[in-house]
């Protein structure tokens, strides 16, 4: 070990950490020094189980060679390209590969470096197109109650967290929201998609109601909400949504940050599903996580709208200075080589009744008041302590993380995601590791 790797830091108040309890986090740090296919070493000598791929990232856990040396070999070659009015092999061959991986119909890709900033791209297109077409009076956009589209100003105001809204002022202006599809009282302990809540898609209807359906630009949802503690699309909802927006003229944008490159079972939520979207929305599992990247892919249509005027002119302001980033693809390209070579694109539906036995075997545990799963997906919803939300599954997260075991949570909600190559042994010490802690909460 370096002596980087090995000194444990001596001031951590300059770092005003992202999403964290700071002043809890630096009274008892918790550090990563390496990581190994599914396990995390600590810089105090412990090895720590991913349970969940990073943050909903490392699809093909820790540490894959193919994507180290792509990698590496793409810094000494080409380290930086400008992606404004130039290119390079690796951003097309990318672009390529996306899309014979998509959904039928979604035939072109747009680069950006997070969920957050590909969420941006997605709504500016979906305003930008409909203007294009003459019809620049679609300019509402429409989002979902406790929906995540990351933290920029556009995904926050089609978001649906409280926390993450309301300390931002008046965010975007002509955005509302449909209800979400959370409802404990007819689909607690479900295994995979729930039965009931179909017809919540009708609350489109409402909002087309209210505002004129012509004034409608997007609806944008995860095909399965991931942040806000799993919910599940209840069985025939996403497909109502498709045929209100069908029926209306409205773009359905499904934001796949997480249900993305195999984490439900196929290659993206629309394919597991069997809706397709105008424009999906991806990030994280695109390079493994190893390097930031995100990317919007949009149907042919959509593209084509843009496609016209003199040649000679951009078609569409917009981009980043690091879209197409070379080592951001040559990372993606690796990511994509390994998830083919392992069939890591199917594996979460090989293992999600085993993944599910293995879980709502913990329904009958102190406070757990629903288990919800799909692909590799897991939830176990906990009661709230009285007067003080969030600190029950907090402390399930130190337990846990005590014991050698990394799990997520968010409100009473804990929620599980490991790297797609976790075994059947690993599935079975992990759950029986949150089975303990579970056991041992106030
Ligand atoms: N959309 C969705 C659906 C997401 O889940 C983003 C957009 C934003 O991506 P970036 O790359 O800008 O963070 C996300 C991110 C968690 C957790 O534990 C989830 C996310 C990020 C961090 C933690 O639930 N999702």
């Amino acid at each position: 070990m370096s002596d980087r790797r090995a000194a444990s830091p001596n001031d951590l108040r300059a770092f005003w950490m992202p999403f964290t309890a700071n002043r809890q986090f630096k009274k008892a740090p918790r550090m990563f020094a390496s990581a190994d296919r599914m396990h995390y070493a600590t810089t105090d000598g412990r090895r720590v189980l991913d349970g969940t791929a990073g943050l909903w990232c490392v699809n093909a856990g820790h540490n894959r060679p193919k994507i180290v040396q792509a990698i590496q070999r793409q810094a000494a070659e080409l380290d930086y390209a400008p992606s404004f009015q130039m290119g390079h092999p690796g951003a097309f061959e990318l672009a390529n590969r996306l899309t014979d991986l998509a959904p039928e119909g979604l035939t072109h890709v747009m680069y950006a470096n997070s969920g957050s900033e590909a969420v941006e791209t997605a709504l500016k297109t979906a305003l930008a197109y409909h203007r294009a077409r003459g019809e620049g009076g679609r300019f509402r956009l429409i989002g979902r109650e406790r929906g995540y589209h990351g933290v920029n100003f556009g995904g926050i105001s089609v978001g649906g967290i409280v926390s993450n809204r309301k300390m931002f002022g008046t965010l975007l202006t002509g955005v509302d929201h449909i209800r979400h599809t959370h409802d404990l009282s007819r689909n607690a302990f479900t295994v995979g998609q729930p039965e009931h809540g179909a017809e919540l898609a009708d609350d489109l209807e409402r909002l087309c109601a209210l505002h004129d359906p012509a004034t409608i630009a997007a609806v944008i949802v995860e095909p399965m909400a991931g942040s806000t503690g799993v919910l599940l699309p209840p069985k025939g909802y996403l497909e109502r949504l498709r045929a209100i927006c069908d029926r209306h003229g409205i773009l359905l944008i499904f934001d796949e940050v997480i249900t993305g490159f195999g984490r439900v079972g196929a290659p993206f939520g629309a394919q597991r599903f069997g809706v397709t979207p105008d424009m999906i929305v991806c990030a994280k599992g695109i390079t493994n996580g190893v390097i930031p990247m995100g990317a919007v892919l949009v149907k042919e249509a959509i593209h084509d709208a843009f496609m016209t005027g003199p040649e000679h002119l951009i078609e569409f302001f917009h981009g980043y200075t690091y879209s197409g980033n070379p080592i951001a693809c040559a990372a993606a390209l690796g990511t994509l080589e390994t998830y083919a070579e392992d069939g890591l694109l199917t594996r979460a539906l090989e293992l999600e009744d085993y993944w599910a036995d293995a879980l709502h075997s913990l329904r009958s545990l102190p406070h757990v008041v629903d288990i919800r799963n799909l692909g590799l997906i897991g939830a176990v919803e906990l009661a709230p302590i009285a007067g003080e939300p969030t600190r029950r599954a907090f402390s399930a997260f130190l337990k846990a993380y005590e014991k050698g075991y990394l799990i997520r949570t968010t409100g009473d909600i804990i929620a599980l995601s490991p790297p797609l190559i976790i075994s059947k042994a690993e599935i079975d010490e992990l759950i029986g590791a949150l089975g303990e802690v579970l056991k041992g909460l106030d």
